[in-house]
């Protein structure tokens, strides 16, 4: 038998034993019966080369300061030095001149909270079972039961706050945590201090009193931009001996969309260009870029910043659609050429910004279009700070040194995605492979897939499946047998799903908010 025929019979047995059978229902059809059969003599087609990595020189000297800078729900075009001409963002276009951009950087999940699990664990959420926004979506007739998943970063979870603590570093998370109740929060996790953080996903209000438990109210109308980043220069003035870690995820610019009033109405005098053309989002966007500046400077003033590492990046995509009461709406930002954003399968829902800076390693003004991940950043800052893991630590990142050092050699074949849930953003359950230019979704509601080159289609609307079956079915084999590896919760057949019903129960006049993701 050949091999293809073996991955064919062996594929159809794993689905079988790990994907239920979906309800009967005039579906797209999966892509063993969409395609023309996998032919038993067509030759396997060869994944990119895994490269040996080449390992840079680091940088001589104490060890280095460490900022994360996570923004909420930036798309991966709403930065200048992305393309916005809309959006105003000097500071971080600087970042971007004075490091490394990234190119095809995705976060780890199309929502917020597992891609800040796999950004404190180095894990890919499947592995961790936390794979949707807490408390998520429960829709009351899906096709398909959502898993019994993970609603908090464990404790016994080793973060890289705690493994920086064993190297004498102060830790701080300043803004949204949004992985758990109070006996989950930052302090519990390796961070000297939590301000801001909570287990709720958004802001009552960007103004002051905000509102937010462990965050003391400012003076009236204070930003909560400005704050948190006035909070982490005061961290900085008090742990400038010694080396630091900062995580600072940024409410903004996640809903609701408020921003400074001077600000708005100069975007309110400004054209759109583009699709990009909501005044009041770029003015919460310039309230990140005005935290950049404040930060660098503050580095500069102090002369740390020849020996930090700056990261800046994003949770998920834009938010480009919402949903609210009368159904679909525009959402406050757009991913395009990207298909879609927050809360869907395709590019819009993962493709982010990833700037990172470190003057003593990183060339200034440098690109780099070699895919990358969100749970690679705790690989990349123990290598960076020659942190080892802990005895039996598993990480699914790779460090990103080599590519920081200027070469592309990362020792990989493909990064994964698994999001068993649904989500109003168009989501339905689904898991995905990225491999070279190739991307394959598999649809758990009827295992249908679809395969797209990124590089010649990025708004994937030319589904290559039916044409390219050989390379389908071993992508596919590939993302079941990493699902099987992660121990990854796959949606099981709702016995109940009613075919003549909708989705979600239409919500109640006046029922309550639900909790932001
Ligand atoms: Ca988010």
């Amino acid at each position: 038998m050949s091999r293809l025929l073996v991955s064919f019979v062996c594929l159809t047995g794993l689905l079988a034993a790990q994907i239920p059978p979906a309800a009967p229902t005039p579906a797209p059809v999966a892509v063993a019966a969409e395609t023309p059969p996998a032919s038993t003599t067509a030759p396997a087609i060869q994944p990119p080369p895994v490269k040996v990595p080449v390992l840079p020189q680091l940088p001589s000297g104490p060890p280095p300061n460490i900022i994360v800078m996570l923004i909420d729900d930036m798309g991966w075009t709403d930065l200048g030095c992305y393309g916005s001409k809309y959006y105003e963002t000097p500071h971080i276009d600087q970042l971007a001149k004075d490091g490394m951009r990234f190119t095809q950087a995705y976060s780890a999940c199309t929502v917020c909270s597992p891609t800040r699990a796999a950004m404190m664990t180095g894990k890919a959420p499947a592995r961790l079972h936390i794979t949707d926004w807490i408390a998520g979506h429960v829709p009351s007739n899906g096709r398909l039961l959502i898993p019994n998943w993970t609603m908090q970063l464990p404790l016994e979870e080793e973060t890289l706050a705690e493994r920086l603590k064993t190297r004498g570093y102060a830790t701080a998370s300043i803004g949204k945590w949004h992985l758990g109740e109070e006996e989950f929060y930052p302090t519990k996790h390796g961070f000297d201090v939590n301000i801001g953080g909570t287990s709720g996903g958004s802001p009552p209000s960007y103004f002051s009193p905000y509102k937010i438990a462990t965050l003391p109210d400012g003076p009236k109308d204070e930003f909560l931009s400005d704050r948190l980043t006035d909070e982490a220069v005061k961290f900085i003035d008090k742990n400038k001996e010694k080396p630091f870690y900062i995580y600072l995820p940024h409410y903004g610019v996640h809903t609701p969309i408020m921003g400074k009033p001077e600000v708005i109405a100069k975007y309110q005098a400004k054209k759109a260009a583009g699709a990009h053309s909501n005044p009041v989002y770029a003015a919460l966007v310039e309230s990140i870029d005005d935290s950049v500046g404040k930060l660098r400077a503050k580095l500069n003033e102090l002369k740390l910043a020849e020996n930090t590492i700056f990261i800046f990046t994003s949770d998920n995509g834009g938010l480009s659609n919402m949903v609210n009461p009368n159904g679909w709406s525009r959402g406050p930002t757009d991913n395009s050429p990207a298909r879609l954003g927050k809360g869907s399968a395709y590019e819009g829902g993962v493709h982010i910004p990833l700037i990172v800076s470190w003057p003593g390693l990183v060339k200034p003004g440098s690109t780099c279009d070699v895919p990358v991940i969100t749970y690679d950043h705790v690989p990349t800052l123990l290598a960076a700070t020659q942190t080892p893991l802990k005895k039996d630590q598993v990480v699914d990142g790779e460090s990103l040194l080599p590519l920081l050092g200027g070469t592309d050699t990362l020792a990989r074949e493909a990064i994964y995605w698994h999001y068993p849930h649904y989500h109003p953003g168009s989501a339905t359950p689904y898991s995905a492979i990225r491999e070279g230019d190739w991307k394959l979704i598999l649809f758990h509601e009827d295992s249908h897939v679809e395969l797209y080159n990124l590089k010649l289609d990025a708004g994937e609307v030319d589904n290559r499946a039916p044409f390219d079956s050989v390379r389908a079915l071993q992508l596919r084999d590939k993302l079941l047998a990493w699902l099987k590896d992660t121990g990854a919760q796959i949606p099981e057949r709702n016995p109940k799903y009613d075919p003549d019903k909708p989705l979600n129960e239409p919500r109640k006049p006046g029922a309550g908010k639900k909790r932001a993701e």
